[in-house]
């Protein structure tokens, strides 16, 4: 550290502690705007959500709050280190940086000169939700013509379920929440995984006794504090959500003039759905009929029911399709119409910041070959279907990502980073499961130490991430690393490079009218949700007609999902139904693998990070699984004992622990945890499947049949 922390001139005023303000940088569609105690050693102190930011309105969750234990923590990587030993086996040697990305650049080359540009994989994700720090990777893959990469792990399921419904990726102000009479907080476990969902709906409960409903497959923390409780089977929302929307028109409470007048078919919808009873889904979901019932009532005849539909529950194999029957329902009940009402999943459609600079899109060609992240593993294994008919990759950056960990397939992820013909650089804040497996390990900075500018998908504000502090020596930021690696590949003179976070931040801002970085230093962030009408869908959903698809064409291109190529083949999307139903694509129990498996985020590890942190790991103990007591006593299974779990795609051991809260037949693991968590090194995801999930691939991380024993 540095006597010359950088503190910006907006912090500078006042006598007391000092606070600078940026974004949490996190994958999480909160992106708060933070208040960062800045303290004179060049250390961080507390960190507390902005009370100013209408969206944040002071709430952060308690892993961030704790940020100085990650960013002052002793185990950072601070020096670029190149593999001395095999692969795996942790010796290192130090070098400078210059020397590692002169080794990078001579193996780049090498790798093209075998096999074309195509065998570079720049491998990047969200683990920074920066602009500039996490996008400028495609400014040197587009100018080098590297292998494109469709971002698909994420995001794929939901936001394809959604637009294909509602044309656009956006939706009522999610902080009208707090003027609901009903919020359903649907498949997403918001008090760990978006703690400001619960912000806002709380408040709604406050001042106008306001029900919470919460869906999902386990009585999970944000299911803890519902008014009502819908205990699904995992995989069966679109069966549950048919059935109530067949009440709704059975009762007349469906808002005919509204579908009329918004909607493509809701005569044909009514007809489709008349078989679908809530007796008809019972034997599916699992829910009483009765709690169908009382529940489509309740939507049915509450103007202001505001649907909050997550990511969690579209991690399925028919997760797109579940999506989208959940969403229209909302559309049947004619919610949008008002304040407080309507569905939201995203936002990611309303900002529209211009990345073409900061991308270098002028070099971008659709037809480059693509690769499917979240089928990495038979990627690196080579699998034809997977390298979509171009060469193997033999040389692959990682940013922003930990794959050995978070992808599916995780044995097939490691054993094709093992490769002694495959060259794995690893840009890293510690030394992950993914970092473990590198030839070159060069050190990343963190968010407080670099300048960045964040878009908030679960909201509508663009936040600037100013640097606040210096990194300690060593680490370098994501965007160093492209520039000098631009140098050295000879592309330094194309479009994008050369020029700063800030310029880069500067244009962006500019070009969309919003100020710029000085601006933005004195405002802190710019509120970009749309106008009333737009975000209801008033003057029309996103489509052409302005009507809600409730005969979605999954053959079609979900604008904001497909890439424009095929990457490979991707899901059975004949298989999907014309209009919202169940749709048996799961991996339903067997009897070699009686139990239904859901890897479920934890509340304080955020996907792989954290797991690092003191309080972190303190707070979630050990790997666990939750089964249910029957279960356990039907197989043996002590609460605390140890099980081992698996199928045909591997076989993992952790300690059991009894619990109530989910159907019978379902366990729950909560992670991520490191592989090196669990007794064999491997992690969860060795049970986690990649076939690409219909219509257009993703990864079904809450769907995977399992057989359990003591042991
Ligand atoms: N603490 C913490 N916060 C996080 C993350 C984290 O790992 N930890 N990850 C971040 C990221 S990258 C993302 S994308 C978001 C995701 O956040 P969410 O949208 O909350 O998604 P998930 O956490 O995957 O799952 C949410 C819930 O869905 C449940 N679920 C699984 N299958 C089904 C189903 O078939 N039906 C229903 N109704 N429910 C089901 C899960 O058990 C879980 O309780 O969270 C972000 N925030
Ligand atoms: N079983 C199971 N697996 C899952 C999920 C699940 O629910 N269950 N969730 C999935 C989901 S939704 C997602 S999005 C993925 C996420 O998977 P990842 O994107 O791989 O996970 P993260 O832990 O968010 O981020 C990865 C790494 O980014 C690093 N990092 C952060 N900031 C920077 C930076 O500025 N520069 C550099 N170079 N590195 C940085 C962090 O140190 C961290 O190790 O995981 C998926 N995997
Ligand atoms: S809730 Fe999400 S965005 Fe907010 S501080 Fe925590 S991880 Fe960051
Ligand atoms: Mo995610």
């Amino acid at each position: 550290m540095t006597d010359a922390t950088p503190f910006p001139k907006s912090s500078r005023q006042s006598a007391g502690p000092v606070f600078g303000h940026t974004a949490c940088p996190h994958d999480c569609p909160s992106t708060c705007a933070l208040d960062v105690e800045l303290l004179s050693t060049g250390r961080i102190g507390r960190v507390r959500g902005a009370s100013d930011n209408s969206y944040t309105a002071g709430v952060i969750c308690a892993k961030v709050a704790r940020y100085a234990e990650r960013i002052h923590h002793p185990d950072r990587l601070l020096k670029p280190l190149i593999r001395s030993g095999a692969k795996g086996e942790g010796t290192w040697k130090e070098a400078s940086f210059g020397a590692a990305l002169d080794l990078i650049a001579e193996k780049f080359n090498e790798a093209e000169a075998r096999h074309g540009p195509e065998t570079v994989w720049l491998n990047y994700y969200a683990g920074t939700m920066g602009l500039v720090q996490r996008d400028g990777v495609h400014r040197l893959r587009h100018a080098k013509g590297y292998s494109n990469q469709f971002d698909s792990i994420c995001i794929n399921l939901s936001w394809t379920g959604y637009t294909m419904g509602a044309g656009a990726l956006r939706g009522p102000d999610p902080r009208e929440m707090a003027k609901s009479d009903c919020v359903v907080i649907w498949g997403t476990n918001a008090v760990s995984t978006q703690v400001n969902v619960m912000t806002h709906a709380i408040r709604a409960r406050k001042e106008r006794g306001a029900r919470i409903v919460v869906i999902d497959i386990y009585d999970n923390p944000t299911m803890k504090q519902a008014d009502i409780k819908i205990l699904l089977r995992p995989g069966t929302d679109g069966a549950f959500a048919c059935a109530v929307m067949h009440v709704l028109f059975r009762d007349n409470l469906a808002d005919r003039d509204y579908l009329n007048e918004y909607s493509d078919d809701p005569a044909g919808l009514e007809s489709h759905l008349q078989t679908r009873t809530p007796e008809w889904a019972e034997a599916i979901c699992g829910v009483p009929a009765a709690e169908i019932e009382a529940f489509a009532r309740l939507v049915g005849t509450t103007a202001k029911t505001y649907f909050r539909l997550g990511y969690g529950f579209t991690r399925q194999r028919n997760g797109s399709a579940n999506m989208h029957a959940a969403l229209s329902l909302a559309v049947v009940t004619g919610s949008f119409r008002h304040e407080g009402g309507g569905a939201f999943h995203s936002n990611s459609d309303i900002f529209r910041l211009d990345k073409s600079e900061l991308e270098g899109r002028r070099h971008f060609d659709p037809r480059r070959r693509w690769l499917d992240h979240s089928r990495i593993g038979r990627v690196l294994t080579g699998e034809a279907e997977a390298l979509n008919g171009g060469p193997p990759v033999t040389a692959i950056m990682f940013q922003n990502t930990n794959p050995a960990n978070v992808a599916p397939e995780q044995r097939k992820v490691i054993a094709g980073l093992k490769r002694d013909d495959l060259f794995v650089v690893v840009h890293e804040q510690f030394m992950t499961d993914t970092a473990k497996l590198a030839d070159v390990v060069l050190p990343a900075t963190m968010f407080l130490e670099h300048d960045d500018i964040y878009r908030g998908g679960g909201h509508q504000h663009v936040v600037l991430g100013p640097k606040l502090v210096d990194p300690p020596e060593g680490p370098k930021t994501n965007h160093y690393v492209y520039e000098e690696l631009g140098k050295r590949l000879g592309v330094s003179g194309c479009q994008g490079f050369g020029m700063s976070e800030r310029q880069h931040i500067d244009r962006m801002l500019e070009k969309r009218g919003l100020g710029d970085f000085e601006s933005f230093e004195a405002e802190k962030w710019a509120d970009l949700q749309p106008d009333f009408r737009t975000a209801h869908f008033l003057d029309g959903f996103g489509h052409k007609d302005g009507k809600y698809r409730f005969k979605p064409d999954w053959t079609g291109t979900p604008a904001v999902t497909r890439p424009p190529e095929r990457v490979g083949p991707l899901g059975p999307h004949e298989r999907l139904p014309l209009f919202p139903d169940h749709v048996e694509l799961i991996e339903t129990a067997d009897e070699a693998h009686p139990f239904r498996l859901a890897t479920s985020p934890s509340r304080s590890f955020l996907n792989s990070s954290f797991a690092e942190t003191p309080g972190s790991k303190a707070k979630e103990r050990r790997p666990e699984l939750m089964i249910h007591p029957d279960d356990a006593a039907e197989l043996g299974i002590e609460d605390g004992g140890r099980v081992k779990l698996g199928n045909l795609r591997g076989e993992i051991a952790m300690h059991a622990r009894h619990d109530a809260g989910q159907r019978r037949g379902v366990v729950i693991h909560e992670g991520l945890w490191p592989n090196s968590a669990f007794a064999g090194g491997e992690g969860i995801n060795a049970l986690t499947g990649a076939d690409a999930c219909a219509p257009y691939g993703g990864v079904a991380f809450h769907d995977s049949r399992v057989w359990v024993r003591a042991g």
